[in-house]
């Protein structure tokens, strides 16, 4: 499986006008090849055809740069693939690519039978000379209008990719290599300020919900006994509210689909303070939809602490703490702004990473 982002180094495809305006452009420079001592007839003839092979073969070029540099869907890790259904399904994802390379080898035969029909024209004895040139540039422009028709005709897919790899190009370069804590939770919880404490990523944090939209990574270097300087990747998601997945809104589904295909263990951040723009009942509920992506003998990777303590609602965090003793489930209390408690969570990060790193190397 590869590592990093697959859309990250790819050759954004151009619209059809576009990749028809250069090609033109090339073909147009395209003289006969030795054309000084050619017959007026050899001549325009042996134009033609240069101009046709460097206009199809240009075209040619560009779809199969833009097809090749797509990643396969099969080759896809599953978060990149999941992510990308929110926007294509995987099933459109290859259509469109197949359509690209369907029409390159309609380009080169509409190339080939045109080359060969204006090497075989002939002079007709009862046609002057200016009108059986006017046949055979007729017939290189009928092969230009062929292959821009066809050209014309995958804007929609190109459009459509170009969509596609813009979105794509935004998410995170995922190692899965490295153990990767995700950390989620309700919007405004201190997620992000969680994250840039603790690691390099550099992510906003700001006083009001969804401020993050995206998935981003950070790294941070854990030394832990034994084992010196551990790297590890954290994501920090966007919000989550409590709401149907057919409900949800896009920055939600890509969190849900970091949780779901790369975190290795959760962090969840509930937000414990008078500021909450949740209640307890909704704080709870995205808890649960959080812990329904584990299984009972992974629980121990989901770690849970209640943010804001600094300024936090009693009530609120009594509620809390009393549904996860109910779970036989620890619960750190945390301030990110004050940090307080922060090296006990790292600690705790510390031992589950120890846990996993143990785990996989019984497994080789
Ligand atoms: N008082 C207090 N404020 C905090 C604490 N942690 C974060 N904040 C503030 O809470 C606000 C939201 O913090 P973010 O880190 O952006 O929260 P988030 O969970 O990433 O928010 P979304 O991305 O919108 O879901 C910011 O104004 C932070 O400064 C804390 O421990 N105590
Ligand atoms: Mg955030």
């Amino acid at each position: 499986m590869n590592k990093g982002n697959p859309f990250r180094s790819i050759y954004v495809p151009e619209s059809s006008d576009k990749l028809l305006d250069l090609a033109f452009k090339k073909a147009l420079r395209g003289s006969a090849p030795g054309g000084l001592k050619l017959s007026i007839i050899k001549k325009r003839k042996s134009v033609a055809i240069t101009r046709i092979k460097i206009f199809s073969e240009v075209l040619q070029d560009k779809l199969i740069k833009i097809v090749k540099s797509f990643p396969s869907a099969e080759s896809l890790h599953p978060f990149y693939k999941s992510i990308m259904s929110i926007w294509l399904s995987i099933d459109e994802y290859k259509k469109r690519l197949a359509k690209i390379q369907g029409a390159v080898r309609v380009i080169k035969q509409i190339e080939r039978d045109y080359v060969i029909r204006i090497r075989s024209i002939r002079k007709r004895d009862d046609e002057n000379l200016g009108a059986f040139l006017s046949r055979i540039d007729r017939l290189k422009k009928e092969a230009y209008g062929r292959i821009s028709s066809v050209v014309k005709s995958l804007n929609k897919d190109l459009m459509t990719l170009v969509e596609l790899v813009k979105k794509m190009k935004k998410l995170p370069d995922y190692n899965p290599d490295l153990i990767t804590i995700v950390v989620t939770g309700p919007p405004n919880s201190g997620k992000s300020s969680f994250v840039r404490k603790v690691s390099n990523a550099k992510v906003e944090v700001a006083a009001y919900p969804f401020t993050t939209k995206n998935v981003t990574f950070g790294h941070i270097k854990l030394g832990i006994n034994g084992l010196v300087n551990i790297l590890v990747q954290i994501a920090d998601t966007p919000g989550l509210f409590d709401r149907p997945i057919d409900k949800r809104k896009e920055p939600e589904l890509l969190a849900l689909n970091a949780i779901k295909f790369i975190a290795d263990i959760i962090i969840f951040l509930f937000d414990g303070s008078v500021e909450a723009v949740m209640d307890v009942k909704e704080q709870i509920a995205v808890y649960k939809t959080v812990r329904s992506f584990f299984k009972s003998k992974d629980i121990h990777n989901l770690i849970i602490a209640i943010n804001k303590v600094d300024i936090g609602d009693d009530k609120l965090i009594e509620a809390i703490l009393q549904k996860m003793r109910s779970e036989k489930i620890d619960c750190y209390l945390i301030s990110v702004l004050e940090n307080y408690n922060i090296d006990t969570l790292l600690d705790k990060i510390r031992e589950q990473v120890k846990k996993l790193i143990g785990k996989a190397s019984n497994k080789i």
